[in-house]
């Protein structure tokens, strides 16, 4: 129970509220307290770690106050809300970015040299919160900081996973995994909210009876309950006093221990119990872009949505509006099909429990969800077995029976006699078992659908969601190209660079309008500015190459060419296509004269990423790149003109030391299969040039930039079945240059070739579904172009300036503003005055 306060005590509390000022000594007062009181130690006691987390408390006390005077003016004015529902959130670390946002870091850095640590030191202490697999969950993080700063009312909802994505070792070049438990110290970054907490239930039974007034109702009644518990995590916008709130959830069994079993002896079965309970969000589904139909993925979803539900419902009904008023006042995007749940949840609730009409219950549903969809990939598409969710969730599936039918018999109404359409476009597939299928569901269950860049919106009209146009329209489908924050990308990730633009551009602006880059054009020609753009670059390479060293033992020049691909290792992506051009170049360089090979760009090929640990081709893929990169880095004969690296491990940060070192970044997805890509916008950002194919955001990144300043080449998504077919139907030759590396594979010139049998498999009988013969000539081609352009190092510089100049469109404050216009029609909040209480 809330205590009621005399009134006398607000002086005091607005006395002793007062913010602790951001200046240097007030951080070092309040860094020696944590050492001291939080974590118990001394002037003798402490190492870096203990500074980090000492440092942490002392922003986090910052973050918490800033938090909690946006909290009480979002209760104040109440407006409508916008809830990111995303299973993942890869935020990455959090100190560096909250001095920044919080504009920090200079009094912080200044005052903790002081106190005998370096601020690069102890950022390094951080671990990843890495509690998402690659493109989608950064892209939410870069939403919520988005969000933040430009003051909009907004919340994430997630879970609070115990063990993140999986570390990834090499043991004879072979990825292998090990758990993330990255909770090992206390989060400084989250605020258990032990006393926010949801019960979910499971399974049980459907019980039908009639009300007072004779109505027909239904209860779900039985089975199990667990407790989801919140854990906050606030985010701080950029140059405001916003911060945000990112609310995960923790499973944990309703009941400690189950007595009478305890009583009876079974000690192991009353643990259990509690086991299976806290195991729900024990761990992240290691896959991306790729659906598993684990039962305890399902589970997830629910109890996440079904947690998530009852926050939101419970903080519309504080303020007493009908509901009516519901949609006015809360909208949910779905990121991905992973929430789709909330939709019927929201259905159950509105129907079941508050005794809601079911056509008007529908129609506030359906004004209150947006649905996003982030891929095209079949194999990625959602469905769930009827029987499954029939088990665990019984109501559910009774309510999503009844979605379909009258969604069904809706069609039927506008287009008679077509079966056909109608078997198409069901929420339900009638296999045996039957499955769920969750985007239909989304889309039936949501107002607006869109993609996330130009050609993916028009791909999924086209192919996944073609027969939902015919009974919509058009436009119920849109598009909103993603974006990326500049903040963490730039800012942080290449503080030389951001320095430079910041003095250049005379003034930080641009931080919070990307467009201002443009204004670096007319510097183009300007000596001075270009000598420090190349400066701030090499000492990029000079700070990867170093930590090259560090991860794989391997040296490299910083002054060849940097050519980079990193991101998830699937087929789709077509590394296997880059180091199969990385042999040809091996073995084209193996063939020249020491004069010839004196005229070649020298190159660092950089390979990153984590393959979903059943994925055995993407695995595969793994193991060639380090068995070329064994052959290639030890054979002194092509004297350093190659050199190929496999780091270890990538994630965020990681990707915050690559980034910002590329020359070239390779995005070569076989055309209409990326929905977007994202990494594409942070290399360009930071002056690094793409060779990519005609696929996702690069076709939009091509545009902005102009096509003289990006190598784009093969073949484009329309040609695409085509193609498939023909490879399919009739026997084409494989390409002779690829032909060439094949032969030199199973040669066994890097090592065992019967290993890679399966992958060169999928090139020669297994059709080359990814189509990497058909556009091999042209990859080469378009190397050896980036080669030559390299040569002319004053034409890459200028091509490297407009690159960053003209990216201004990719900023995520651009993509969260349309969201906000077009999509969630909500309105920024700011935090206007300064409350201690
Ligand atoms: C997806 C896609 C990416 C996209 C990202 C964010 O594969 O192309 O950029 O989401 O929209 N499943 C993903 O990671």
């Amino acid at each position: 129970e809330i205590a009621k306060l005399p009134k006398e005590t607000l002086a005091l509390w607005e006395k002793y509220g007062a913010d602790e000022s951001d200046d240097k000594e007030s951080f070092q007062k309040s860094f020696i307290r944590h050492v001291t009181t939080t974590l118990a130690r001394s002037i003798y006691n402490i190492d870096n770690f203990s500074a980090y987390q000492a440092t942490a408390h002392s922003v986090r006390d910052r973050l918490i106050k800033r938090w909690n005077e946006t909290q009480q003016t979002h209760t104040e004015v109440d407006s409508k809300r916008v809830y990111y529902l995303s299973l993942e959130f890869l935020l990455g670390r959090s100190l560096d970015n909250a001095l920044l946002n919080l504009g920090l870091k200079d009094n912080y850095g200044g005052g903790i040299k002081e106190l005998g640590f370096t601020m690069e030191d102890v950022l390094e202490q951080e671990v990843d919160a890495a509690l998402g697999n690659g493109g989608l969950g950064r892209l939410a993080a870069c939403y919520m900081d988005s969000l933040a700063t430009m003051d909009y009312p907004a919340w994430g909802y997630g879970l609070r996973y115990t063990y993140g994505i999986f570390q990834q070792r090499l043991k004879d070049g072979y990825q292998i995994e090990f758990p993330d438990y990255w909770l090992n110290f206390d989060n400084p970054w989250e605020l258990p909210r032990l006393d926010v907490v949801v019960d979910v239930q499971f399974c049980g039974s459907v019980n039908r009876y009639t009300d007072e007034e004779g109505h027909e109702r239904y209860a779900w009644e039985g089975g199990d309950t667990l407790q989801a518990i919140a854990y906050d995590v606030p985010i701080p916008g950029y140059g405001t006093k916003n911060c945000i709130n990112i609310r995960l959830w923790s499973s944990k069994p309703k009941r400690q221990f189950d007595l009478t079993r305890f009583n009876e002896g079974q000690y192991e079965q009353a643990v259990y119990e509690q086991m299976q309970a806290e195991n729900i969000t024990a761990v992240l589904y290691p896959n991306d872009n790729h659906m598993v139909g684990k039962e305890l993925r399902l589970k997830q979803q629910y109890f996440w949505v079904a947690a998530s539900l009852f926050d939101i419902v419970r903080r519309f009904k504080k303020s007493e509006k009908p509901w009516s008023n519901f949609p006015l006042q809360v909208i949910m995007d779905k990121i991905h099909t992973h929430p789709t749940l909330a939709i019927v949840e929201l259905q159950r609730i509105l129907v079941d429990l508050e005794g809601i009409g079911w056509d008007e219950a529908w129609a506030i549903v359906t004004q209150t969800f947006a649905f996003t969809n982030h891929t095209i990939l079949p194999e990625a598409m959602e469905r769930w077995p009827v029987p499954m969710i029939q088990y665990l969730l019984p109501r559910h599936m009774q309510i999503i029976f009844d979605i379909n039918l009258f969604f069904l018999q809706k069609v039927e109404k506008a287009i008679p006699n077509n079966r056909d359409l109608l078997a198409k476009l069901s929420i339900i597939e009638e296999s045996t078992p039957q499955f769920v299928r969750m985007a239909h569901l989304a889309i039936v269950g949501s107002h607006r659908v869109n993609g996330v860049a130009a050609l993916h919106s028009e791909l999924i009209k086209q192919t996944i969601f073609k027969d939902f146009i015919q009974f919509y329209g058009e436009s119920k489908f849109e598009n909103k190209t993603n974006g990326i924050t500049p903040r963490r990308w730039l800012h942080q990730a290449n503080p030389k660079l951001s320095e430079l633009i910041t003095e250049t551009l005379g003034s930080k602006n641009w931080l919070k309008n990307l467009d201002l880059l443009k204004g670096l054009k007319s510097h183009v020609n300007n000596k001075d500015f270009r000598k420090r753009w190349v400066a701030a670059k090499l000492s990029n390479k000079v700070r990867l190459a170093d930590y090259i060293q560090k991860a794989t033992g391997v040296t490299v020049n910083s002054n060849a060419l940097f050519d980079v691909q990193v991101k998830r290792i699937h087929e789709y992506k077509r590394q296997f296509m880059n180091i199969l051009g990385v042999i040809h170049r091996y073995n084209t360089l193996k063939k020249m004269t020491s004069e010839e090979r004196a005229c070649v760009v020298h190159r660092v090929v950089i390979f990153g990423g984590k393959a979903a640990p059943g994925y055995y081709i993407a695995k595969l893929v793994i193991k060639l790149i380090n068995s070329v990169a064994e052959v290639v880095n030890n054979d002194n004969s092509i004297e350093d003109s190659l050199k190929v690296v496999f780091i270890p491990d990538y994630n965020v940060s990681v990707a915050e030391i690559i980034i910002p070192a590329s020359d070239i970044s390779q995005h070569i997805s076989t055309a209409g299969t990326e929905a977007s890509g994202t990494s594409n916008m942070k290399f360009v950002l930071n002056g690094g040039l793409i060779l990519g194919t005609v696929d996702g955001a690069n076709i939009e990144i091509c545009e902005e930039i102009g096509d003289d300043n990006i190598f784009m080449f093969g073949n484009l998504a329309h040609q695409v079945d085509d193609l498939r077919h023909a490879h399919r139907y009739r026997s084409v030759p494989v390409d002779p240059s690829l032909q060439a590396v094949i032969n030199d594979i199973e040669s066994g010139q890097f090592g065992d070739s019967r290993i890679f049998a399966p992958l060169i498999n999928t090139l020669t009988h297994g059709k080359d579904y990814y189509l990497i013969s058909d556009d091999f000539q042209s990859y080469l081609d378009t190397q050896k172009l980036v080669d030559e352009s390299y040569k002319d190092q004053e034409g890459w510089t200028t091509k490297s300036i407009m690159c960053s100049a003209h990216m201004g469109k990719f900023s995520s404050d651009r993509a969260i503003q349309e969201y906000a216009d077009q999509i969630w029609e909500i309105k920024p909040v700011p935090v206007m005055t300064k409350k201690h209480i």
